[in-house]
């Protein structure tokens, strides 16, 4: 049986994998080389040099295009370094056109980094797909979104954005970092490129920092290639050891930070002292029937906003906690609390953010895999 028809939970553990060569281990070794002996020059065995290639790296790649039902896989140094190796694919003068709420670091990469090489960047709200259409034109080579957004949680369709993108001739490329394949594949609706922070759900397990790109065309393959291998961001073999173990039970966490990320909303949607939560899963979440039909469930993030709340009224909420523990980052087992106007999304100016609803009264959780009573004990004392 080919292991490409495997379903989703088999591919987690076996996609793309097979016993180590030299003995058959089970779980690829971990090649901590920098380089490979050559019998005569160019005389190898398929890799030369680290950063060009690695077998441990190479296992992960292959997990990583198995379970997003792509072709290839390029893993990196970070997230960020792995949407760098995108935006390299564009030329001074194109434009890019992006979701306006997304992580902060994307955000700082796009404005204060490539802004100043001539490339210029849309930002816009897309829960409405049509609305990018206004902001095509001629120079426009990649539409770039995040659903569910960080932090608002806003569901972007990515099949009518992949129509828009392949009518006008962009580039769809989906950072796919909150949902993971496990809840949606954004290859399978139509898009070319999907990214993760492999650091979050993937790794899962908050011991790793590493980025992934994923994609079908082969020719798309060999460019960001070229980028990854040219500018060297690469992922090393521990990191990419690590994420291969963690992708081997993404399935079965993600299950549960779905049920915990389900009970924590609707503690909170109930709770006197709230305002607001942001939950794709509720009925009246604003594109909750298109989460509907691209998601299997609606994840473990919330993002919630306390009633009359401000900025020091957060942070006390935030500090208060105990289990959940207050950190940057997101995905890991254990649940994490973020203020974001102050950490994930500080980058971003404060009257842009705000327009996107990041205002100083948020709080993001990442809701861990612990006993649910435990994390809503613990809010209710902190929100007290
Ligand atoms: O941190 P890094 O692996 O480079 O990934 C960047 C990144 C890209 N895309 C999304 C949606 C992200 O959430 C991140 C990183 N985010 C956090 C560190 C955070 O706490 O939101």
């Amino acid at each position: 049986m080919s292991k490409k028809n495997l379903k989703f939970n088999s591919k987690t553990i076996h996609g793309g994998q097979q016993p180590d060569k030299a003995y058959g281990a089970v779980m690829p070794p971990i090649y901590q080389t920098s380089t490979y002996a050559q019998s005569t020059p160019g005389g190898h065995q398929g890799y030369e040099y680290s950063r060009s290639g690695n077998p441990t790296r190479t296992a992960l790649e292959n997990s990583l295009a198995s379970i997003e039902n792509g072709e290839f896989g390029l893993a990196f140094a970070s997230g960020l370094a792995a949407m760098d190796a995108v935006v390299k694919l564009l030329q001074p003068g194109d434009e890019v056109v992006s979701t306006n709420d997304l992580y902060g670091g994307s955000y700082r990469l796009f404005r204060l980094v490539y802004e100043k090489f001539g490339i210029k960047f849309h930002f816009i709200g897309m829960q409405k797909a049509t609305k990018i259409e206004e902001y095509i034109n001629d120079n426009t080579k990649l539409i770039w979104l995040e659903t569910p957004t960080n932090p608002m949680m806003n569901i972007i369709d990515i099949k009518k954005v992949s129509e828009i993108a392949k009518k006008r001739n962009v580039l769809l490329a989906v950072d796919n970092t909150f949902a993971t394949p496990y809840l949606q594949k954004p290859l399978d609706l139509g898009a070319d490129i999907v990214m993760h922070s492999a650091t979050k759900y993937l790794g899962g397990h908050s011991d790793v920092v590493v980025g992934a790109l994923v994609v079908k065309d082969k020719e798309l393959a060999d460019k960001l290639y070229f980028y990854q291998n040219a500018s060297g961001a690469v992922c090393g073999p521990m990191d990419s050891f690590l994420v291969l173990r963690g992708i081997k039970t993404l399935h079965v966490r993600m299950q549960r930070h779905c049920e915990n990320g389900k009970a924590i909303a609707n503690f909170l949607v109930k709770h006197p002292k709230i305002e607001k939560v942001y939950w794709p899963g509720f009925e009246d979440h604003p594109n909750h029937d298109v989460a509907k039909e691209q998601m299997k469930d609606f994840g473990g993030m919330v993002s919630f906003i306390t009633k009359g709340s401000n900025y020091d009224e957060a942070i006390k909420i935030v500090e208060r906690l105990q289990v959940f523990t207050l950190a940057e980052s997101l995905g890991g087992v254990e649940s994490l609390a973020g203020h974001p106007a102050s950490m994930t999304h500080a980058s971003i100016p404060k009257e842009e953010r705000e327009k996107s609803g990041v205002v100083d009264a948020l709080i993001r959780l990442s809701v861990g895999i612990e006993d649910v009573e435990d994390l809503i004990a613990d809010l209710e004392q902190a929100i007290g």
